[in-house]
């Protein structure tokens, strides 16, 4: 029979438990997880919450579900409960063993059909639960079906018993109890809250109508009650928008916000306008966020440049103007979100995060004309307002065209054009070489005394650098400091495919570390530098090239001896150690440290921490760096003080 007759038949059974393809392989997975979840760290740890949500998120999607219960138990261990119809417990023809069995134990088997869902091939999400199953040292499975309640329970994968009937019930759903193996995630198996609540609430604006509550039952609040949220939209993509943008203030009344069907892939756009001149797209592929864009992406950028062109055009506004008018323009102080659901998603670029299928990008640009031309027609002021605003990016980027071409001449001259505070080092190879970014001539004194000058450079920053944030991309590229570290990293503007991307082959350094005082101050300027960063230099930050090194807090000495702390534990540990009696000297800044003391506790690679910087969630990051380099000073100061600037970007 050929694949697509052997489809057609299954259809016809309706998903029943005979109806799941069966797979072999959960040793494999066991073998080599990396290829099935991505990575065995703190990301792979949550992928498996992730990838069982996933299933009872398809549920909701085929409107069989509408509210779902994550727990984070005190072992660390995950419940997902969910309304949806249960998986299938009837004898599958084939394997002769429950379709739950099937489902929990072959790889592949999710009972769904690419076609018929919008599960994802060669992403890391939609490997099915059996993955989770394989990589748990303990997982429970309880369905309640047709009145009755089933389960079984496998350890490592491997069922302990056969499904059984443990009782009666009116509910109908699935509840999945896992324990993540602790000899696969050798890192950690610890869960962070703050990850999957992330998660949890981006699911819920992304599916509309379906309720999410996260739980932590190792956490109580001061009711003495389980921290838990419940994350429910009723608007969906609207709201996430105002989400997003709540640090930001808007120039038009609405989000401007359409959902639509065309050749059978469902599009789903919001957007507005605010008064800041960065560019905020965000796009979902299946509730996945397509960090590297795509197709639909492209789509919508077409869509919307068209059709603001041509109101533009019909309006008269553009008259006046000396020059051109480009897509760029139309995106300043743009948020905008794109979701769309691809039966047979195409996953291309370097993350597998990028979009490949053609037919979308017509499909989203159609459904963007078309909702936009409405909105234009019925809400003028808006329109004059957004066509305003175009015209005065138009007119900043002219400007900003000249100061980018200054950085990038001064970038290219490379001999002699190296900025005059960079000390550099010897080693030609960028892969062995290192920068510090360090705060202030005094720091960077130190720094360069202390460093290890073959493969250490050291770049110091006077005072508190730009905050990008809040200022036009032209006088980003005119900023001294700015123009310093391009220059010295060696960087430039603008590849082949793109007048806007960095170019990184001629990259100096490898390594590029930020060191600043491990203080309020110091953590500023730390969020000032990887704001510039994410918004001007993100695939410095995508290639894993940026890094925070870590100072330690405090020396413990108590004669000839001496250890150094990070956290006020470490110091008092240290101090029981030494048998008390001890002095304690606390660093308020780099600056209080010799050259001796910072290479040994933040420089020499033998025993300093250095923390990379990722994203992990693009849309939760811009977010925060829009608070806190906004102009809402209060959530800013809450956040910096709660010394939690990265909290959101996974170190
Ligand atoms: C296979 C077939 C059907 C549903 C499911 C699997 C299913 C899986 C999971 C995992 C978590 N929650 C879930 N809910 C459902 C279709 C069943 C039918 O036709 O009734």
């Amino acid at each position: 029979m050929s694949e697509e007759a052997k489809n057609e038949e299954l259809k016809k059974n309706n998903y029943s438990a005979d109806s799941i393809q069966a797979l072999e392989g959960m040793e494999h997975v066991r073998m080599r997880p990396s290829m099935y979840i991505g990575d065995v760290g703190v990301r792979g740890l949550h992928h498996l919450v992730y990838e069982v949500v996933d299933n009872s998120i398809d549920e909701a999607m085929g409107g069989y579900c509408d509210e779902i219960e994550v727990s984070i138990n005190e072992d660390n261990s995950i419940t997902a409960k969910d309304n949806g119809r249960g998986i299938p417990v009837d004898i599958h023809k084939k394997e002769g063993v429950s379709a739950l069995e099937v489902v929990m134990t072959k790889i592949g088997a999710g009972g769904k059909f690419d076609k018929d869902s919008y599960k994802v091939s060669g992403g890391l999400h939609g490997v099915g639960v059996s993955c989770v199953n394989a990589l748990s040292n303990h997982l429970k499975a309880t369905v309640h079906r047709d009145g009755v309640i089933w389960e079984q329970e496998y350890s490592k994968g491997k069922p302990l018993y056969p499904v059984k009937r443990i009782g009666e019930t009116d509910y109908r759903g699935t509840i999945v109890t896992f324990t993540p193996d602790d000899t696969i995630f050798t890192q950690t198996v610890e869960y962070s809250y703050e990850t999957l609540s992330n998660r949890m609430r981006e699911l819920a604006f992304l599916n509309k109508g379906l309720a999410i509550t996260l739980t932590d039952k190792r956490q109580v609040d001061e009711n003495g009650e389980f921290v838990s949220e419940r994350f429910f939209s009723e608007e969906g993509l609207k709201e996430f928008i105002k989400f997003l943008d709540g640090n930001r203030e808007p120039i038009i009344e609405n989000v401007i916000a359409m959902e639509s069907e065309k050749n059978d892939i469902p599009v789903e756009v919001a957007m507005i306008y605010n008064t800041s001149y960065n560019e905020n797209l965000h796009s979902y592929v299946n509730n996945i966020n397509t960090h590297e864009g795509g197709t639909h992406l492209s789509g919508f950028r077409r869509g919307l440049t068209t059709t603001l062109k041509r109101y533009a055009d019909q309006s008269g506004m553009l008259d006046k103007l000396k020059f051109e008018v480009q897509g760029d323009d139309f995106r300043e102080g743009l948020t905008a979100i794109v979701s769309v659901k691809v039966a047979e998603p195409q996953f291309e670029g370097q993350t597998k995060t990028k979009l490949g299928n053609r037919e979308v990008s017509s499909a989203v640009s159609q459904a963007v004309s078309e909702m936009l031309t409405d909105y234009l027609e019925e809400h003028p002021d808006d329109a004059k307002t957004i066509i305003q605003k175009v015209i005065l990016a138009a007119q900043a980027r002219h400007a900003a065209t000249k100061a980018r071409e200054m950085v990038q001449r001064k970038t290219v001259m490379s001999i002699g054009g190296l900025p005059g505070k960079l000390s550099d080092c010897s080693e030609q190879d960028p892969s062995l070489c290192e920068v510090f970014l360090v705060e202030g001539d005094s720091a960077g004194g130190t720094a360069k005394q202390g460093r290890d000058r073959n493969f250490q450079a050291i770049l110091p920053l006077r005072g508190k650098i730009l905050n990008v944030e809040k200022a036009m991309s032209h006088r980003v590229f005119e900023n001294e400091e700015i123009k310093n570290i391009y220059t010295a990293l060696g960087v430039t503007i603008g590849t082949e495919e793109d007048s806007k991307a960095l170019n990184l082959e001629k990259l100096r350094y490898h390594k590029v570390v930020i060191m600043c005082d491990a203080d309020v101050d110091g953590s500023h300027i730390e969020t000032l530098i990887l704001t510039f960063f994410f918004r001007y230099m993100r695939e410095l930050i995508e290639g894993g090239h940026v890094y925070i090194a870590t100072p330690p807090l405090y020396m413990v000495k108590k004669g000839s001896r001496k250890r150094y702390a990070w956290t006020d534990e470490e110091r008092d540990e240290i101090a029981e150690e030494f048998g008390g009696g001890v002095g304690i000297q606390r660093y308020k800044g780099l600056g209080e440290m010799n050259a001796e003391q910072l290479w040994d506790t933040t420089m020499n690679p033998e025993f300093r921490t250095l923390r990379q910087i990722n994203i992990d969630n693009a849309t939760e990051t811009d977010r925060v760096f829009s608070m806190l380099m906004g102009d809402e000073v209060p959530p800013r100061r809450e956040f910096i003080e709660k010394n939690a600037a990265y909290a959101n970007i996974d170190v």
